[in-house]
């Protein structure tokens, strides 16, 4: 037996409203206000963590699709030191009178000591 708090009367503890003046019962809405912070716990762990997640998630997406080969030479843009030029990558031989770097490995025609003497 549990005792109203509005009508002091005694009545059933299985009961969730008193039956004398219809007051919700003080045991059931106090398991009602624990339910509360548990479920805004569990919405918060649920929907709180996987946020920075899937942020990470966009991120690591992000850093592979930097790696794409957009002059299709086989080298990707990472390693790639002019990827709009097909004939320049690390696998490809210094010309020596173009002004550029062709090999990737930042020398420029005659700096290229060893492909250009
Ligand atoms: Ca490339
Ligand atoms: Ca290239
Ligand atoms: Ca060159
Ligand atoms: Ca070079």
């Amino acid at each position: 037996m549990i005792q109203c708090t509005s009508c002091d009367r005694h009545y059933r503890q299985q009961e969730s409203t008193c039956p004398f003046c219809s007051r919700p019962s003080t045991l059931r809405r106090g398991m009602h206000a624990v339910g509360g912070v548990v479920t805004t716990l569990v919405l918060s762990a649920c929907y709180g963590a996987p946020i920075p997640d899937y942020k990470l998630e966009t991120a690591d997406t992000n850093d592979t699709s930097a790696s794409i080969d957009a002059d299709g030479d086989s080298f990707t843009s990472d390693v790639d030191c002019d990827d709009t030029d097909a004939a320049i990558n690390p696998g490809a031989e210094e010309i020596c009178d173009d002004l550029l770097d062709n090999d990737c490995d930042d020398l420029v025609d005659a700096e290229d000591t060893e492909d250009c003497q």
